[in-house]
């Protein structure tokens, strides 16, 4: 299975980064994911390379045009099959761990980065299947958020952590936060780690690992115990 994941944005330079170290480079010298990124503004329309427009109706902020969005998209689309066309914006459906998990079952994806007032109607009716934002703030771009919603799908692929079960035991995943972690030393200035975790007993290590996670659940965000 490959998964590939395509990025169109009118700021490839933003997002390119977060792609170049740790788990996210890792997963693509393992040939696990394959990402690559399209700068909008070589389908720009026109001598000067158009990618937006005033707003017909007028209002503040300049669109982004349906042509070069179309024009890139369909290019890709010709090349191979595409599960999903996401499109970043403050208005989509909340980014959770849930829609994470089931589109990083997905194969070849598309992100379209929002940016300045949004993106013509068109395009979001005719090309984008899932229209996501990663929470309720506003950032100056989408490609920030669509950084975010590719390190959340890359880490799920299978081989790409090293220890293969520990996507599964993240915060999030069984609506429960993580119990407290610690590593050497077992006293640091005086304060100790919880003598249970130096017992060596696994059972006793489970039954408080599980009444931590609990507890800080309870306590931070007893909105997650609540379905
Ligand atoms: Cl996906 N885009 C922008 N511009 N702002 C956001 C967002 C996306 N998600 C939350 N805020």
């Amino acid at each position: 299975m490959s998964f590939r994941i395509d990025i169109v944005s009118l700021l490839p330079e933003i997002i390119k980064s977060p792609f170049d170290s740790s788990i996210l480079m890792r997963a693509q010298k393992k040939g696990l994911v394959k990402v690559h990124f399209h700068d909008l503004r070589e389908y720009g329309e026109g001598k000067h390379r158009q990618v937006d427009d005033y707003a017909f109706g007028g209002g503040a902020g300049m669109v982004m045009l349906a042509g070069p969005i179309f024009k890139c998209i369909n290019e890709l689309k010709s090349q191979r099959d595409y599960d999903a066309v996401i499109y970043t914006t403050p208005d989509g459906q909340k980014f959770t761990q849930k829609l994470a998990n089931k589109l990083s079952l997905r194969e070849n994806l598309i992100i379209l980065c929002g940016h300045y007032k949004g993106i013509d109607q068109r395009v979001r009716e005719s090309l984008i299947t899932h229209e996501i934002s990663i929470g309720d703030y506003v950032l100056s771009g989408g490609e920030l958020a669509a950084a975010v919603i590719s390190d959340a799908l890359i880490r799920l692929i299978p081989g790409v952590l090293n220890d293969g079960s520990s996507a599964l035991t993240d915060s999030f995943q069984d609506n429960l936060l993580s119990h407290p972690i610690y590593t050497r030393p077992s006293n640091f200035e005086g304060m100790k780690v919880p003598d249970v975790l130096l017992s060596g007993d696994s059972k006793k290590i489970e039954i408080w690992k599980a009444e931590q996670a609990l507890k800080i659940t309870k306590a931070k965000r007893p909105d997650l115990l609540e379905g």
